[in-house]
């Protein structure tokens, strides 16, 4: 058997607009993830979930926006702090953190730990930015912003534990970038991150553009973490997501960008963890989208149509 990668279910929705993405974690275990993993030639641990009061519990009053237009931030900050330990420790121990969300705001937690052993790259496969702040976001909604928290923008108050930035602009590639909002499009264009648009994809082909965009991450970091928000494909590919955008990657594209991530850590170990996130498996029909999540994650790790590994 080759590496042990770690499941850490993080049913949190406090990031997201709509309720449902917190079942997600059960979603993607039930559509046979451990199985799906098992076939790419690893050996997949369950760590079960991160215990997260409900919503519907909180005290609306007390989930006033702190800072700024960010709702739930204190909650988000709480359960990314405990999901950053467990994703170092799982680091520390050897072993590969494949985190189940949950909104994306999951990701501040697992790059909060990644990066806590070296420098880390990230790869973004998503059709938004998730650039915002508290001060810029027009929703509130904590999922659009955790890039930013991560690179260190912005007044996230309740996330300095995160001691960010976790990673840096140059470091920061985009995959299939086709929603962002105004401020968020001047961001990235006067940054140095890296942005490959759904129009790039159509140009040169997502081998390509894959390619490249494990060129940039990895150089002059450690390792990388892979950021698979569900979104990134189109919605007739993967219905069940909260903000679905037209125009997305097709089935086949989504897996031959993950085989061609797996292809190079095969070759060079260059993924450190990875986080699966915004699969609505109340909006899903008949749990397609988890199932989806299920089969990319295991192309990621080496699951072949004639077999696994290199
Ligand atoms: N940019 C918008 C906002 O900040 C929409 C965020 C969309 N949500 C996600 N992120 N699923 O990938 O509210
Ligand atoms: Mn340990
Ligand atoms: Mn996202
Ligand atoms: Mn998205």
């Amino acid at each position: 058997m080759g590496q042990t990668v770690r499941i850490i279910g993080a049913p949190m929705d406090y990031g997201a607009n709509r309720r449902g993405v917190d079942m997600g974690p059960s979603a993607i275990r039930y559509a046979g993830l451990a199985d799906e993993l098992a076939d790419a030639g690893v050996e997949p641990v369950d760590s079960g979930d991160l215990l997260m009061p409900r919503a519907e519990e909180r005290d609306p009053d007390a989930s006033q926006p702190s800072e700024g237009n960010a709702k739930f931030l204190q909650e988000v900050g709480d359960v990314c702090s405990r999901l950053s330990t467990q994703v170092a420790e799982t680091i520390a121990d050897d072993e590969f953190p494949l985190v189940l969300g949950g909104d994306h705001s999951v990701a501040i937690g697992s790059m909060g730990g990644a990066s806590q052993t070296g420098e880390l790259g990230v790869i973004w496969f998503d059709a938004h930015a998730d650039l915002n702040t508290p001060e810029t976001s027009p929703s509130g909604n904590v999922h659009g912003m955790p890039l930013a928290a991560a690179l260190g923008r912005g007044a996230f108050g309740e996330l300095e534990w995160a001691h960010a930035p976790a990673v840096r602009e140059e470091s920061v590639v985009y995959v299939g970038l086709r929603s962002i909002d105004e401020r968020e499009r001047e961001l990235v264009r006067e940054s140095e991150m890296t942005a490959f648009t759904m129009s790039d994809i159509d140009e040169r082909g997502i081998t390509s553009v894959v390619e490249e965009a494990l060129d940039i991450a990895t150089s002059g970091t450690d390792g990388i973490h892979v950021s698979l928000d569900l979104d990134w494909l189109d919605p007739k590919a993967a219905p069940g997501v909260g903000t679905p955008v037209r125009g997305g990657v097709t089935y086949r594209e989504a897996h031959s960008a993950l085989e061609t991530v797996s292809t190079r850590h095969h070759q060079e170990g260059v993924l450190r963890s990875m986080d699966v996130v915004e699969v609505n498996p109340i909006l899903d029909e008949r749990n397609e989208t988890a199932t989806l999540a299920a089969e990319l994650t295991a192309s990621a790790f080496g699951k072949r149509i004639l077999g696994s590994g290199d």
